[in-house]
């Protein structure tokens, strides 16, 4: 069954060149792009996106890093694209993440991983609505 996941790569993986090497990632592993926009986000939307964290110590932190610089969001599409993208990222802690997965490749720090993946359909929904209000 085609799925959609919202995928973002964070201002880290912007700043540091890293927006190819994602999008090549995942196309090679035969998901579709179906909408990328460039953008910096408003504080709001950052605390929508991340709300099931709100009561978490890095909550202040993590708005500040996600709307701190240009981040790239795509939505993507395939076969149960949310799995796939969450197995071609890795490991939430970039240092338990597997070699030859994006956060295993190229992050060190927690925060600082690079990329973000809806972790449900039911995410997938709300991310991808709230990024992408006029996707239909
Ligand atoms: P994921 O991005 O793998 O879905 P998550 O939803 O648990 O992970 O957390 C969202 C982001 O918050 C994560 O990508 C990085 C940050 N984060 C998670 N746990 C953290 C921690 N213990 N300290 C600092 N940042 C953390
Ligand atoms: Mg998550």
């Amino acid at each position: 069954m085609t799925e959609r996941t919202l995928v973002l790569v964070k201002p880290d993986g912007v700043a540091r060149g890293l927006v190819g090497e994602v999008i090549t990632r995942l196309e090679r592993k035969g998901l579709r792009l179906v909408a990328a926009e460039l953008r910096t986000l408003s504080r709001e939307t950052a605390e929508t996106h991340y709300a099931e964290h709100r009561e978490r110590p890095f909550f202040g932190s993590l708005v500040e890093f996600i709307t701190g610089g240009p981040l790239m969001a795509l939505v993507v599409e395939g076969p149960r694209a949310i799995e796939a993208f969450r197995a071609l990222a890795g490991a939430t802690d970039p240092v338990k993440a597997a070699p030859g997965t994006i956060r295993g490749d190229f992050a060190l720090e927690v925060q600082n991983n690079i990329v973000h993946g809806s972790d449900s359909p039911e995410s997938a929904e709300r991310e991808v609505a709230l990024f992408f209000p006029d996707l239909g």
